[in-house]
């Protein structure tokens, strides 16, 4: 009985989804002449370059559909590029990620880090959290999504009437980024529910933490399209609609620029207008509201093991760069020290790619936030669908570095 309770389950859950049946990840460490032949075919049909490399020795991971696989196969063999298959087939890691999601028990009112959890679940952990801890915890809407999902935002301080320096955390810009989301969830976790063992990263300092920053999208990536990486809203173009912009080139701040696409069927369009996306007006509403006290902003992304700070739209240096840079460094040492491999530091147009229009640039470039950082957590063979069973040590480990940058605001405002 249980048995076929569960195959429903799992049918339901499978149902209208979209196939990456076949599809292959490839990993590569590339010279630069070879990166410049693989980069043509960065905008091809039936290929997602999952994670670009920057600087020698980074590797390069690519996604690429079934039917260009034999074509590809020969180009690389012709040009001597060695390369790794990280996924043999991408839906079969994706069947493996919803049956473990179909099983595992949704415990309410005590959240771990064992799992991936759905938008809806993540609301009432912080609604939950504000009952439970009336002194140290509120709750307040920054306005719903563009599908009328409420995006909240958890309040956590310890008095102070709001004067206190603010560190302000966002998730899950990007759907398919999964384990942003469970870091900001983990922080949440550890200031509220075991407080005790990390007061001093209250005692002077407030957080605002928005673990989702992209409902629609992520909720999308959970039902549908487990890849999906924009908002969900429609854009009419001369060959139909096509869903979605990409939140991180849509900020008011260079937009445009750079990096980002006009194409709205593209996976890094900007959107109509700068700021078109309604879930970024709020995010944006919010963090005017209280720039004053805001001195550092975490956004948390997936994957490859950066730390980066601005800009994203220039490869020149914001004037404090060498304070941005050795707090990241700081932070590094202490996630190592923690047991994570060593990040790469660094503005993001000089250690990954220039990306006009990102929540990091304009939360410097145009609030005046003077810390913003862009953290892209993990990076292992599994890209974006990161066993659940490495959500902790990913986010334990990490969290050692955000002692660090809390430390740094307690010190320094
Ligand atoms: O491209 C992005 O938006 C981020 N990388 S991701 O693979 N998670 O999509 C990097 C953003 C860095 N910041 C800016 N370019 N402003
Ligand atoms: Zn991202």
């Amino acid at each position: 009985m249980r048995l076929i309770f569960l195959a429903a389950l799992l049918g339901a859950a499978l149902a209208s989804r979209v196939s990456y049946e076949g599809y292959k990840v490839l990993r590569f460490n590339p010279t630069e002449s070879q990166l410049r032949l693989l980069e043509k075919y960065r905008n091809s049909p039936g290929f997602d370059f999952w994670k670009e490399p920057r600087k020698y020795g980074d590797n390069l991971d690519i996604m690429v559909s079934p039917d260009r696989q034999l074509p590809f196969l020969s180009f690389l063999k012709d040009n001597n590029i060695t390369f790794k298959v990280i996924n043999d087939n991408v839906q079969t890691s994706i069947d493996a990620e919803i049956r473990r999601q179909a099983v595992t028990p949704k415990t309410p009112r005590a959240v771990s880090f064992d799992q991936y959890y759905r938008h809806e679940e993540i609301n009432s952990y912080l609604q939950e959290l504000a009952e439970k801890y009336p002194d140290l915890v509120s709750v307040e809407s920054l306005g719903v999504s563009y599908e009328n999902r409420e995006m909240l935002v958890i309040k956590i301080s310890s008095g102070g009437g709001g004067h206190r320096p603010a560190v302000l955390v966002d998730g899950g810009i990007h759907a398919r980024e999964w384990i942003a989301p469970a870091m900001a969830l983990y922080i949440i976790n550890q200031l509220v529910e075991n407080n005790a063992a990390n007061s001093d990263l209250t005692d002077s300092v407030d957080w605002f933490i928005v673990p989702v920053l992209n409902p629609d999208g992520y909720e999308y990536s959970h039902t549908t399209d487990r890849l999906w990486r924009k908002s969900r809203s429609p854009i009419i173009t001369i060959t139909g609609v096509c869903r979605g912009v990409d939140q991180n080139r849509n900020f008011d701040f260079h937009w445009m620029e750079i990096g980002a696409s006009d194409y709205p069927c593209d996976e890094i369009y900007g959107g109509e207008e700068p700021l078109s996306e309604i879930e970024n007006r709020n995010l944006r509403d919010f963090a005017t509201l209280h720039k004053q006290h805001i001195k550092l902003y975490l956004t948390f992304h997936s994957y490859g093991e950066y730390l980066l700070y601005p800009w994203g739209y220039t490869s020149e240096l914001p004037s404090d760069w060498e304070t941005l840079h050795a707090l990241a460094e700081e932070v590094d040492a202490a996630q190592v020290a923690a047991g994570g491999n060593p990040f790469t530091i660094g503005s993001s147009t000089n250690v990954l790619y220039a990306a006009a229009g990102g929540s990091d640039d304009y939360m410097k470039g145009v609030l005046g936030i003077e810390l913003s950082y862009t953290v892209e957590l993990t990076n292992t063979r599994y890209g974006f669908q990161l066993p659940a069973s490495l959500i902790e040590p990913t986010v334990t480990q990490f969290f050692e570095g955000v002692r660090v940058f809390a430390k740094y605001v307690k010190e320094n405002f």
